[in-house]
């Protein structure tokens, strides 16, 4: 039995988590050995806020949607069209995440690039995003990396870090002078593209660099981006007693960056997470600020059920970290009972939260369940439809899929 003050600590709880949704999570993608396409995914950027819209309808807990600004945003756009687009399917547009790596000149990286020519086109395009990321009323720049090398002695890591140290310095400045507020993000992941050496290749790599940017500048913890066996949660706990979390991208991996949706794999590991940072909360009085953030997009699932069923799953860890008895789990700490101690996590994450989440959903005239009442509504297949015929009138061809 859940006491009445401990729900109405999650209920308050849940009112203050608000979690991002990623543009790309709502596009056809794939892997580098196929694409298995689907005929509801969207397919324009109109499309991604009407999904991720949707998805805030039915979970009251999404109101911003990251962009990639390749992906999202046409050469010459103006970016207060793209943010008021995004109000009209009732979302507001957030993480702007530059992407400094997909053109050819960043086959050899980008800031870390030995050729000058690609680390300028970075910066100018980064810089780009600073200016797009005022105008559109987001406070967030998201960056992620894809330098790295496949070789041991292809490049140096010496030069490459220096000149890595030099961007971010240069664009925490822009930010400071020109956008007040932002936060400056930067992710890190272990391998990939790069199979030798990854720049950023964990926390700390991340971290340093944050603190050598400047006070704006924070890590992203990306729950995918670990080698196995990693203990995300201690990374966690050391990033927010050193004032260094700035946020998450939510998905979940066997192996390594598989983008699965957030706990389908280990949801006691998610647990986990949430618990560090409710701890974190109780001992300093403090609720950290953190953007939480999803990442996924894992193409076999449909991506808006995808993206429901993290956001779901999601609050669930989230409410049941709130359950820790606290007091009771500093006792047995403190009397090294370690049994103790264990049974407090374990007891809150065994606990079904389900009804309370309910409750709390029906509490804010949201459907109870979020994912029946979007399968009950038949809006995929329906979306799948429109969008068929959508693409077809503009003359695209998706591909020989399943209908
Ligand atoms: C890279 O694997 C990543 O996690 C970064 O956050 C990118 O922005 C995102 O995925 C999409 O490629
Ligand atoms: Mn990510």
């Amino acid at each position: 039995m859940i006491k009445d003050a401990v729900a109405r600590r999650v209920f308050k709880a849940l009112d203050a988590f608000e979690i991002e949704l990623p543009s790309w999570g709502f596009a056809d993608t794939g892997t580098r050995f196929g694409k298995f396409f689907q005929p509801a995914a969207a397919s324009t950027v109109e499309e991604k806020f009407h999904d991720a819209g949707l998805v805030h309808r039915l979970t009251g807990a999404c109101p911003t949607v990251a962009v990639h600004v390749l992906w999202d945003f046409q050469p010459g756009e103006d970016p207060k069209a793209v943010a008021r687009l995004a109000r009209r399917h009732g979302v507001r547009i957030g993480s702007i995440n530059p992407n400094v790596f997909q053109d050819l000149h960043y086959k050899l990286g980008s800031f870390c690039s030995p050729d000058p020519k690609a680390r300028q086109a970075a910066m100018e395009h980064t810089l780009d995003c600073v200016t797009l990321g005022k105008a559109t009323g987001s406070k967030l720049l998201s960056m992620w990396l894809a330098d790295g090398t496949n070789y041991p002695g292809q490049d140096s890591i010496y030069r490459r870090k220096a000149d890595l140290e030099k961007a971010f310095k240069k664009i925490h400045a822009a930010m400071e002078k020109s956008w007040p507020g932002s936060t400056l993000l930067i992710e890190y992941k272990p391998f990939e593209p790069g199979f030798y050496h990854t720049d950023l290749a964990d926390w700390g790599m991340s971290a340093l660099l944050c603190q050598k940017a400047g006070k704006r500048a924070k890590v992203l913890v990306d729950t995918g981006h670990h080698l196995p066996g990693c203990n995300i949660e201690h990374i966690v706990a050391f990033l927010l007693s050193e004032g260094l979390l700035g946020g998450f991208h939510f998905n979940d991996r066997k192996y390594a960056d598989d983008d699965l949706t957030f706990g389908s794999i280990d949801p006691y590991a998610a647990f986990r997470i949430f618990d560090q940072i409710v701890q974190y909360a109780f001992d300093t009085g403090k609720p950290p600020k953190i953007a939480y953030m999803v990442d996924q997009s894992h193409n076999l699932k449909p991506k808006i059920e995808a993206m429901v069923q993290t956001v779901d799953e999601a609050q669930k860890q989230y409410a049941k970290a709130q359950l820790v008895d606290r007091k009771a789990l500093a006792r047995a700490q403190a009397k090294g009972d370690i049994v103790a101690a264990e049974r407090c996590l374990k007891e809150a994450f065994e606990t079904d939260v389900t009804p309370l989440l309910r409750k709390w959903r029906r509490s804010h005239g949201l459907p109870a369940d979020p994912l029946a009442q979007l399968r009950k509504d038949g809006v995929i297949q329906e979306l799948g439809k429109q969008r068929t015929a959508a693409r077809k009138a503009r003359g695209e061809v998706q591909s020989a899929s399943y209908a």
